[in-house]
């Protein structure tokens, strides 16, 4: 398990949204409760299972500190703005996404860590970049200030690696889509909220149109690819900046298939606001070749896999009874 089975311990920052509820959960069963520290900008959650820091990703010295006093060994940055609620105040994004990478960069370049992960995604590319099997290595030319800052943050990664020899590891995200935790503001949520939708008996309005075709991936197979890359030897991991990543790709009206072939009084309607123009700027595919020739990426789920999942697990759970989604989002 290379250096992830070391004494010391990992933290994860940004641990209450989407990824890390899962990301926590899987590395808390892998390396044991006690070895994985959640921190996040907000309080412990009333039922956690492990140790909890309130942190904020902002504060270089508070994350130096933590990682000192804990032996923190492998840093997971997950703190940012995504990319519909970036858009409602890009200097917020931008300070969030860039400040909080930077200080774990110098976090891990000037204390004991050895290892940080920090995710980008498939907003880096742009409306002029390749929109079917978008390579690794293309044209990118982002115009959301998500996609702008991370595409940012994959030159610093690389930039630490080279200069400094920070041994920090990177995927491309697309949409994820997952029952433990529920999406922050992004322009793939829908694929989300359609499940709990669909679940209450509740139609369901998209705010995407027909025919838009998004890259996505359910989150067991994130967790899975992140995991492995963390793991991987660093001698398997030639790419410095970010991987791209490929589970599936699929369009509002392809999604909506598949729950109604399971749930036949589901319906849907298309009510596209300004996160159309965000998607329709973003690939429809992603060549991940990269990721599977270095470190042996491959996905587990196609979408009616998914699918059939995903209602299965927020029935046994009766998480679909949440909320509404939109509550989150507008807060
Ligand atoms: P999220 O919005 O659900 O969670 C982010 C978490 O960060 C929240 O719990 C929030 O409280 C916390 N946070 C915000 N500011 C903070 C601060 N200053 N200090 C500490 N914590 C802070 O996001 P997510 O979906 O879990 O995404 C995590 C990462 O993965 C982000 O970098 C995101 O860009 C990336 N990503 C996500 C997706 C996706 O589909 N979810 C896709 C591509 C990339
Ligand atoms: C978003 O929609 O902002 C995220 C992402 C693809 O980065 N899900």
């Amino acid at each position: 398990m290379d250096n992830q089975s070391s004494t010391g311990t990992i933290l994860v920052i940004g641990a209450l949204g989407q990824i890390g509820s899962d990301l926590v959960h899987a590395l808390r069963l892998r390396y044991g409760s006690d070895k994985v520290i959640a921190a996040d900008i907000r309080p412990a959650p009333a039922h956690g299972s492990g140790p909890y820091l309130m942190l904020d990703a902002l504060d270089r010295e508070a994350q130096m500190e933590a990682v000192r006093q804990h032996k923190v060994h492998t840093i997971y940055n997950l703190a940012a703005i995504l990319s519909a609620k970036g858009e409602q105040d890009p200097q917020m994004a931008w300070k969030i996404n860039m400040e909080s990478l930077m200080n774990s960069l110098e976090t891990v370049r000037h204390t004991e860590a050895q290892r940080l992960f920090w995710p980008s995604s498939i907003a880096v590319f742009g409306p002029t970049s390749p929109k079917e099997n978008t390579p690794q290595r293309t044209v990118m030319e982002p115009n959301t200030v998500y996609g702008i800052s991370k595409q940012a943050g994959e030159r610093w990664c690389e930039y630490y690696f080279e200069k400094y020899g920070v041994d920090v590891r990177s995927i491309r995200y697309p949409g994820l889509i997952s029952y433990r935790g529920k999406p922050g503001g992004g322009t793939t949520d829908y694929a989300v909220d359609i499940f709990h939708h669909a679940l209450r008996g509740e139609a369901y309005r998209c705010f995407l149109q027909v025919g838009t075709r998004l890259p996505m991936m359910y989150m067991p197979d994130a967790i899975k690819a992140t995991i492995s890359l963390m793991e991987a030897p660093g001698t398997l991991i030639k790419n410095r900046s970010s991987y791209n990543l490929s589970g599936m790709s699929f369009a509002p009206e392809e999604i909506y298939a598949e729950i109604k072939r399971l749930l036949p009084d589901f319906e849907m309607t298309y009510l596209p606001d300004f996160r159309q123009k965000i998607a329709d700027s973003w690939p429809g595919s992603i060549d991940d070749s990269a990721a599977r020739e270095d470190w042996g990426w491959q996905e587990s789920y196609s979408l009616p896999e998914m699918v059939v999942d995903m209602l299965d697990q927020l029935k046994q759970n009766g998480a679909y009874l949440a909320p509404a989604l939109e509550e989150k989002r507008s807060r």
